[in-house]
């Protein structure tokens, strides 16, 4: 796994990869270097079976401020051209590569995710965030429209209601508020977040990874399928579930009554 990154720091401990976006003095705002970084460690992440579980998170006070809006003026003022729909595709390669890797992604979330930042962390499959963590689709507020999956994952989220208040209103939305709308899946207070960080991701790492990786695919694809199409597709993820190593011997220890260790095979 490359680490020498310029704008990202990569950390492995065990099987937890952690990701951090560093640019703490603009709120690890992204630019095209970040972006063409983050995608690399993703997809290298993807691909890297000694990596059983991922933390993306920022560098600093802030999760990220979304796109850097600085070089995009400047891009702008030295002509920059080509269509925004073809730079929104290395945002894309990336979200994706989150939503398809077959293995859990952390977004590890303190401070303000803002506009793309915030749908960066949407995209992971779960999101734990502490205290002082404030939610921002900012796209609205300079007359733009979520992008990186944000109109495809708030909905999801929490509702066509709340999705549309989110997006038209870009109010700031604190930690707490994020639990309890559905948009993060548990705020804890700074002090602690850390801590509950790495138990959580140390925890899936040694989970069966081979299954988690199932998983996604089938709560991802059921979230878009009818009743019996998703059936059916349980049907075949558990006829490969069932052959892993990780299931027969979480079976075997259940009944010799000792713990199950999981090898990610
Ligand atoms: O072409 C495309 O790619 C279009 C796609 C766009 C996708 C998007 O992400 S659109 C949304 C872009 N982001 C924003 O609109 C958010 C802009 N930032 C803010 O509104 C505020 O900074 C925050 C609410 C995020 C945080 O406020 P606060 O008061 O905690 O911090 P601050 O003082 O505003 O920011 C600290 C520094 O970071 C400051 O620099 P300075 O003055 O100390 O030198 C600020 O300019 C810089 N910074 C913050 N956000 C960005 C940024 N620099 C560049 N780009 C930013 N997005």
């Amino acid at each position: 796994m490359r680490t020498d990154f310029q704008h990202l720091l990569i950390q492995q401990d065990g099987g937890v990869l952690t990701i951090t976006m560093n640019r703490p003095e603009v709120l690890n705002a992204i630019n095209e270097t970040l972006l063409a970084e983050l995608a690399q460690a993703v997809e290298a992440a993807a691909q890297d079976e000694a990596v059983r579980c991922v933390v993306l998170t920022g560098a600093g006070r802030a999760f990220g401020s979304g796109q850097d809006l600085r070089s995009l003026d400047e891009g702008r003022a030295g002509g920059a051209t080509g269509k925004v729909s073809e730079h929104l595709q290395k945002y894309h390669r990336v979200v994706l590569t989150i939503r398809t890797m077959p293995k859990p992604v952390l977004a590890a979330v303190r401070g303000v995710a803002a506009g793309i930042s915030c749908n960066i962390a949407l995209a992971c499959d779960m999101r734990i965030v502490a205290d002082d963590a404030r939610f921002i689709e900012a796209f609205a507020r300079i007359g733009l429209v979520p992008d990186g999956g944000g109109g495809y994952f708030l909905p999801r989220l929490v509702g066509v209601g709340k999705a549309m208040e989110l997006a038209m209103l870009a109010d700031e939305v604190s930690g707490p508020e994020a639990e309890r709308i559905g948009l993060v899946n548990k705020c804890v207070p700074q002090a602690e977040f850390e801590v509950v960080i790495a138990e959580l991701a140390q925890r899936l790492a040694k989970g069966p990874t081979r299954a988690y990786g199932l998983i996604k695919k089938l709560i991802y694809t059921s979230a878009e399928s009818d009743f019996e199409t998703s059936l059916r597709l349980e049907g075949e993820l558990q006829d490969i579930a069932i052959e892993t190593e990780d299931h027969q011997n979480a079976v075997a220890a259940f009944l010799q009554k000792r713990p199950p260790e999981y090898r990610g095979r």
